[in-house]
């Protein structure tokens, strides 16, 4: 039985209780542990290639050349940790949330190993056709950004790498997908588990959104880049691309949500407010994540203007979920201070755990959320966006959603389901405080200045804004004191990034019996059974979220191709 000790926060048991998910399901661990261990090593090189670069826009600290290697470095950033870092800890905590919330394994282990390798294998292309850029001795580039649209192109390995990447994600979801089929035939009219809800849907939402991804690299940039056609067709590309583009925000996001509707109301000693809520959430972002992406394209020639006024009346609505989920959360979270004794309007936030970093940590990345949510909204304005769009104030924007909200919950999280994935105590919680108390600072500095410099006009992705003698003019030394905010931040949050990388490797490498964290997520205030029956009807959803696809994008897609053809009539096919 498990030996429960302070109840009130969510509790520890001891690392050999059977409860600990490292004992109740030792081979999906391993598969779990595997992901979680790419990811992290993603996160160090993509954390590094980010030092590089901030220290070299700022112009503080030039290791690399502007010219042959800057976006060499930018594509490593990108694809490393929003692609590798990223998914790869979403597939780990997905595989834990569908094996601990159906309780039961995974259908065949050795189906699970494929599609782990398959990632594997397609990180390992893409990332030696990235590395490849460094060296003038291979014959061999992909400096096309995260981003990789036409007219950029990158060696043929990269996009195959990410085509193997791709089919091993969709294996993944269909592996969870049977999990939960084996489980409905044992328990024929149950509600689906929370947690497996959420997975699903989210699968759901990625299977939708990979169809753009696959079209733009598999019938176009692929055999370009092989040489078996000659144009394509970049406004096509690029849309392609927006369409999987805005929907892979929300795919690395839910994740975190769900660690934030599940591990965060456990710890800090509460419960889940609203299930059914919760389930609304994850509907609304399969229904309207992939009807928006062309708000990233609001200053594209060649799509109608009415195409983008709806991308950006479905935007404002995809708000909803988000408020929705400050809402149930802060509640949940408030119910849990309440019930150790928090008192007052506001007073009840000092009832709360802050010296455990996985609390902390998740909070300080919600808190963040909020100003990137903020900056989204600026961003999916139509014409607001004409001021911002290219410029700084984007990256500032996504450092908070993708950089925080995403990442530091990530980290945080780690510190509570690492020790039970290994079955051993984590090395230092103190550090581990300081790590995430560390990067809110690093990136609140850094965000800030990112975002101001934006608003001065400074552009994104470049290495050298002020090119051919152009300064820009934010008022006495105000460009220079952002260079250097932007460095101090960036190299606080690689300080940060090492204490973590160093605290999981000792806890991972250092065996140490002793407390763990008590994984069982306790039930929601008001549970399923206070909704209605429909939510669960992933169907449904489905045949909504393709109708509301075919809605937004046919017309674009077909007025594309008409104006520009499938192949496009030269490299800026059809569109310049
Ligand atoms: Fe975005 C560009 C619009 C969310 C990522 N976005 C980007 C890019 C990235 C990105 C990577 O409409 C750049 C792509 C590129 O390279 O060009 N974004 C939005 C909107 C939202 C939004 C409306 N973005 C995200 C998330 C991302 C992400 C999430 C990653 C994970 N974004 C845009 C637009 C562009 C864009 C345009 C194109 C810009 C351009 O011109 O290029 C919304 O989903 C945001 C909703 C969020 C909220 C906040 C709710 C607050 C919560 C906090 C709860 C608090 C807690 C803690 C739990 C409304 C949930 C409480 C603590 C206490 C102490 C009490
Ligand atoms: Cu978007």
């Amino acid at each position: 039985m498990s030996t429960t000790t302070d109840t009130k926060r969510g509790g520890t048991v001891s690392s050999n209780d059977e409860s600990v998910y490292y004992n109740r399901f030792p081979e999906e661990a391993a598969v779990i542990r595997s992901a979680l261990l790419t990811s992290f090593v993603a996160l160090a090189i993509g954390g590094l290639a980010g030092l590089v670069q901030t220290l070299h826009r700022a112009d503080i600290i030039r290791v690399i050349d502007s010219g042959a290697h800057y976006y060499t470095v930018l594509t490593l950033h990108g694809v490393l940790l929003v692609i590798t870092f990223t998914i790869f800890f979403l597939v780990g905590v997905f595989t834990w949330a569908i094996t601990d919330s159906l309780d039961r394994n995974v259908i065949d282990i050795r189906f699970t190993w494929l599609w782990f390798a398959l990632m594997s294998v397609g990180t390992l292309f893409a990332a030696i056709a990235i590395l490849a850029g460094f060296t003038e001795a291979i014959d061999m580039q992909a400096d096309v950004l995260f981003t990789f649209y036409a007219p950029l192109q990158a060696h043929p390995l990269f996009y195959a790498g990410l085509t193997l990447f791709i089919i091993g994600t969709w294996l993944a979801g269909a592996d969870w997908f049977r999990s939960w089929y084996a489980w409905k035939q044992d328990n024929p009219g149950e509600r689906i588990p929370l947690r497996t809800f959420m997975v699903l849907t989210t699968m759901i939402m990625w299977y939708i959104a990979t169809i753009g991804v696959a079209a733009a690299v598999i019938l176009f940039l692929l055999p370009w880049s092989l040489g078996l056609i000659d144009n394509v067709n970049a406004l096509l590309t690029r849309t392609l691309f927006w369409y999987f583009g805005h929907p892979v925000v929300y795919f690395w996001l839910m994740p975190a949500y769900m660690l934030w509707y599940t591990v965060l109301p456990k710890i800090s000693g509460g419960r889940l407010f609203s299930d059914p809520l919760a389930r609304v959430v994850f509907i609304l972002f399969l229904l309207l994540s992939t009807p928006v992406g062309i708000h990233h394209q609001y200053l594209d020639p060649g799509i109608a203007e009415g195409f983008k006024f709806i991308a950006f009346t479905n935007t404002m609505f995809l708000l909803l979920p988000s408020l929705l989920t400050a809402f149930t959360v802060v509640a949940s979270i408030e119910y849990g201070a309440r019930r150790a004794g928090g008192e007052g309007y506001l007073k009840w936030l000092t009832a709360l755990p802050w010296r455990d970093p996985a609390f902390t940590g998740m909070m300080l990345a919600g808190l963040l959320f909020a100003a990137g949510g903020f900056s989204g909204m600026v961003n999916a304005g139509l014409n607001i966006n004409y001021l911002v769009h290219n410029t700084m104030w984007v990256p500032g924007h996504f450092h908070l959603t993708v950089g925080t909200a995403v990442a530091l919950t990530f980290m945080a999280g780690s510190y509570w389901l690492v020790p039970q994935l290994t079955g051993s105590q984590l090395y230092s919680r103190p550090i581990g405080l300081f790590q995430v108390v560390l990067w809110f600072i690093g990136m609140t500095i850094m965000s800030n200045a990112m975002t101001r410099q934006g608003l001065l006009g400074i552009p994104r992705r470049t290495a050298e804004p002020e090119y051919q003698g152009f300064t820009f003019d934010g008022g006495s030394g105000l460009v220079a004191s952002l260079d250097v905010q932007l460095s101090i931040g960036g190299a606080l949050l690689f300080i940060s990034l090492v204490l973590f990388i160093v605290n999981m490797g000792i806890t991972a490498l250092d065996k140490r019996e002793g407390p763990v964290p008590d994984g069982t997520i306790p039930p929601a205030l008001s549970g399923a059974d206070d909704s209605p029956q429909v939510l669960d009807n992933l169907k449904l959803w489905v045949i909504i979220a393709i109708v509301l696809v075919i809605l937004a994008y046919t017309l674009p897609l077909a007025s594309i191709i008409e104006r520009g053809g499938l192949f496009g009539p030269g490299l800026i096919g059809g569109w310049l």
